[in-house]
């Protein structure tokens, strides 16, 4: 199958739709062509900088607004980001990424130190990202000279119920920050959250938007909701399995050569579920026993994971994006 970037939003709505098993099918076919399936990367996130964020995205533990558990802590030194870094990598992670609770980067001192933070990562041979809101040109540009891999900014949605969502900032605000960070010759991770009261026409629509960009995002996350208590979506239902099959299989099919990282809800996901998910074209997973805020399956569990499914850890900088992106793997 060729790359396409033309998809219509019929196409990629008949292919959310299909059988699943058919689905499944198609999209481990498609898997193979592009990926060695038997491989998926290690991840390891930190929150570098937590909670009091302006901003009012109903699902976030971290908005100022909500009252959650969600204690506030300013940017971490740089040292103890390094050692962080350094544990992840001992732990068999490949690529490390930071997450700080900010609307948009600002040039400051905190600025300043998260790019000593991306160096020191970058120097230890980790692929390095952060999600750190909205970004300009001239910022993304700085992050790229400090070494960083990729940049996280999420969809979350379809552009429709963007606004149900989210009203501190718009798409357009968020695509503008993916260009910027493309600009800079960064690579794009960006997906979304399913599980927020979305219908399934926004979850093809997140996926039309993001199949259809000139160039696809090299990553793309795919989040169950975690419903954090104190935040408008707590009282949410849990997402079965058959909806994240839908989701990353749909996302494989139409950007084959992306990342398809099963991310936020592996928690609830038994070992059948989630090897599910990997046949259905997930090649990527957090480990840690921590996302950002919330919990996440221990480092031992996902140990006996990739043991029972024979599963190998991806080696960082492997594949035509590291080529693109000018890194080479040090081993
Ligand atoms: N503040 C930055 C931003 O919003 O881009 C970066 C950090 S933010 C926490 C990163 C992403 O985490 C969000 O875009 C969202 O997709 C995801 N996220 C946050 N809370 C979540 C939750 N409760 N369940 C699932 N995903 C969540
Ligand atoms: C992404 O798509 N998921 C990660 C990462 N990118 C930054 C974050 C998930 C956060 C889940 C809620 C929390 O732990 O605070
Ligand atoms: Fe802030 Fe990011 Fe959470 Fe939105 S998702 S409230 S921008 S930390």
């Amino acid at each position: 199958m060729e790359i396409r970037n033309d998809w219509t939003r019929e196409e990629i709505t008949e292919i959310y739709n299909m059988p699943i098993m058919e689905l499944i099918y198609k999209a481990a076919t498609v898997h193979r062509e592009y990926n060695d399936p038997s491989e998926v990367q290690v991840c390891t996130l930190l929150s570098v900088k937590t909670g009091g964020c302006p901003e009012d995205c109903a699902y976030c533990p971290q908005a100022a607004r909500y009252h959650t558990d969600v204690k506030v802590h300013k940017l971490m030194e740089v040292g103890e980001v390094l050692e962080a870094a350094n544990n992840a990598k001992i732990n068999g992670s490949t690529r490390f990424c930071m997450g700080a609770a900010w609307r948009e980067v600002r040039d400051n001192k905190d600025f300043d130190k998260v790019l000593e933070m991306v160096k020191g990562v970058n120097s230890m041979g980790m692929e390095v990202c952060c999600t750190l809101g909205m970004l300009s040109e001239e910022q993304a540009n700085k992050l790229k000279d400090a070494g960083l891999y990729a940049y996280n900014h999420n969809l979350d949605t379809s552009d429709e119920f963007y606004e149900e969502i989210i009203s501190t900032r718009t798409y357009d605000d968020r695509l503008d920050t993916l260009g910027n960070v493309r600009k800079a010759n960064i690579s794009v991770c960006s997906g979304g959250i399913i599980g927020m009261g979305e219908d399934h026409k926004d979850r093809v629509g997140m996926i039309h938007t993001l199949a259809t960009m000139t160039e696809h995002p090299e990553s793309v996350p795919v989040n169950a909701l975690v419903p954090v208590e104190g935040t408008p979506l707590e009282e949410q239902p849990r997402v079965s399995v058959w909806e994240m099959l839908r989701m990353i299989a749909t996302a494989r099919i139409t950007m084959p050569k992306a990342m398809v990282r099963l991310s936020a809800g592996r928690v609830r996901m038994n070992t059948e579920e989630q090897a599910l998910c990997f046949m259905a074209g997930a090649n990527s997973i957090f480990a840690g026993d921590k996302l950002l805020t919330t919990p996440n399956p221990e480092v031992n569990e996902d140990k006996e994971l990739f043991q029972t499914l024979n599963l190998k850890p991806r080696e960082s900088f492997k594949g035509a994006a590291a080529v693109k992106f000018e890194q080479i793997p040090q081993h």
